[in-house]
């Protein structure tokens, strides 16, 4: 844990040093031109300006420091090697090799796994052809126009952001593949919504989850189904209509789909990290195979990155440092991302669950509680939206707020003279949340009323880190997905914790089940009275 290395009582020391030094004096003169080439790295296709952070050259050495004493090169190593890194559930977490060549040697718990993971995808692209193509027919002959993923958390997230980032390459696009519809929710507005629009003749579902226990994607596939029956599809052309992706080909047999439309991935691919696998055939379908692989190829290129960077120009490493440095050192207590493109709007809820999930703990990795903070309260919407809502406490609020601003400097669906002011817009508020306003500029600017004076200037020496890329394509999309994920692994190296389990979301899983069953009718069960009362109430409503 971070608070028990050695240099631990040093970076507080700095902290002391350096916390009232004010970033906008490193920026004077030459000093800043200086610091812009230090602070910014470039990988994958990706621009980092990390300069606008309350850092020093020493800060990052002392950082760096913390690194190599918690392991993190071994640990890395051990990652990439298919170590049983998830300690708890006794698995490798090995998502980067899914995005592997063929020639790649990963292993997960010392077997090869690069066959299987091109096999699946082989057979990914085959179907993702067929229903591209018109070839692969409803059982009453009709193409595929609508695909609905039925899936949740990781079996939906990812594929989802996914394909609205990428949605100029979809039908609504320039492609020609299906209209993708996702559908997470257990509450039944959301699936009844969706196939009110569609036509069963021309739609295929894919139901979605690693386990193919998930009582709300099991719920809306027992639902989706009945809807096909409801509206003449046969029992026996339902396997043209219905495919799966899961690990868990029992449940899939016997939730009545033929394993032959199954497309498998493996244990060791944890759900929020496998958008990758053939959790991503909804991707596929819409935005092509080719389109697929690109994704995967970006992703890769940040994992070649990550994994033989040196640690001081290695950009997971670099924004996962400043990430506890914020964390644990400044004690700041959430972190926004603000991305400044409609097509990335779902990419903030995308990171919550990566890394509210994957470092929400509080346990290290021996069993020991932590000492001290691990993941922060990830927030955030897509610009300039956020500017006219929540930015005011990020630029005068009383506790700080660190920012990844994220921007595409141009973007395939826009229209004349938008794009530049929205990225006028995002480069001024980092600006201004490193400057500030001062008195004096006020005054300058023609503020003299004393009693406004202290309302309107602005403290400044609010942090935050732009990272651009050319445009969003599947390649620089891939990039930026795999750099998240690894900066989510470095902190957890950091925090000593596992970043690959997830004993919370299990424990949802369980707990709504029996009470399930008692709003269904069922005996009454032994809760609190707050709770009995609650079940009492809506009985009353259900019955
Ligand atoms: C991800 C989590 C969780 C999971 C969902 C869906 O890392 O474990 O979000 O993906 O609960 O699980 P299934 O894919 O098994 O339905």
């Amino acid at each position: 844990m971070l608070n028990d290395l050695p240099v631990w009582p040093r970076l507080l020391q700095h902290h002391r040093t350096i916390r009232s030094l004010r970033m906008r004096d490193w920026f004077d003169g030459a000093q800043g031109e200086d610091r812009v080439a230090r602070f910014t790295l470039e990988a994958a296709g990706l621009y980092l300006d990390y300069s606008k952070n309350r850092i020093i050259e020493e800060t990052i050495g002392l950082l760096l420091q913390a690194a190599i004493e918690a392991g993190l090169p071994a640990r890395r190593d051990a990652l990439f090697a298919g170590e049983l890194v998830n300690v708890t559930e006794r698995r490798a977490a090995l998502h980067m090799a899914l995005r592997a060549g063929p020639d790649a040697d990963y292993r997960a718990d010392g077997k090869p796994v690069m066959p299987q993971v091109h096999a699946v995808l082989a057979r990914m692209r085959t179907f993702s052809e067929q229903i591209r193509d018109g070839n692969w027919r409803g059982h009453g002959g009709q193409p595929i126009t609508d695909v609905i993923n039925l899936g949740i958390g990781g079996s939906d997230l990812g594929p989802r952001m996914v394909c609205r980032a990428l949605a100029h390459l979809s039908v609504s696009g320039t492609g020609k593949g299906p209209r993708l519809h996702f559908v997470s929710n257990v509450d039944g507005t959301e699936l009844a919504e969706t196939l009110a629009a569609l036509d069963p003749q021309r739609t295929l579902v894919i139901v979605c989850s690693k386990t193919f226990t998930t009582l709300e994607t099991m719920a809306n596939a027992h639902s989706a189904r009945q809807w096909f029956v409801d509206r003449g599809v046969p029992e026996d052309g339902l396997s043209r209509h219905f495919v799966a992706v899961s690990t868990n080909t029992d449940a899939v047999r016997a939730f009545g789909i033929d394993p032959a439309n199954m497309f498998e991935f493996w244990d060791w691919v944890g759900g929020r990290f496998s958008l990758w696998s053939a959790v991503g055939l909804s991707i596929s379908l819409a935005l092509g195979h080719d389109a697929f692989e690109a994704l995967l190829a970006g992703g890769r290129e940040m994992d070649e990155h990550f994994r033989s960077a040196p640690l001081a120009e290695n950009m997971p490493v670099i924004l996962g440092l400043l990430g506890v440095w914020y964390r644990n050192v400044w004690c700041m207590p959430t972190a926004c991302i603000a991305p400044y493109s409609t097509v990335l709007e779902l990419f903030p809820a995308f990171l919550q669950q990566l890394e509210m999930e994957s470092n929400g703990k509080s346990v290290q990795l021996d069993g020991e509680p932590v000492r001290g903070d691990t993941a922060p309260v990830v927030w955030g919407t897509a610009g300039t939206n956020g500017q006219h809502a929540y930015f005011q406490l990020i630029h005068q609020g009383s506790q700080i707020v660190p920012v990844d601003f994220i921007a595409p400097l141009s973007t395939p669906r826009s229209l004349p003279g938008h794009h530049a002011k929205l990225l006028a817009n995002c480069f001024a508020q980092a600006e201004a949340l490193m400057r500030g306003r001062s008195e004096e500029e006020l005054r300058r600017a023609g503020v003299l009323d004393p009693a406004r004076i202290p309302h309107m200037r602005f403290e400044g020496n609010r942090p935050s880190n732009m990272l651009l890329m050319d445009n969003i394509t599947p390649r620089s999309l891939g990039a930026l997905i795999a750099l998240y994920e690894h900066r989510t692994f470095v902190q957890g190296v950091l925090w000593n914790i596992n970043s690959f389990d997830q004993w919370g979301v299990e424990l949802g899983k369980l707990l709504a089940r029996p009470i399930e069953a008692e709003l269904s009718g069922g005996e009454a069960g032994s809760h609190d009275a707050s709770t009995s009362a609650l079940i009492e109430r809506a009985r009353a409503v259900l019955k």
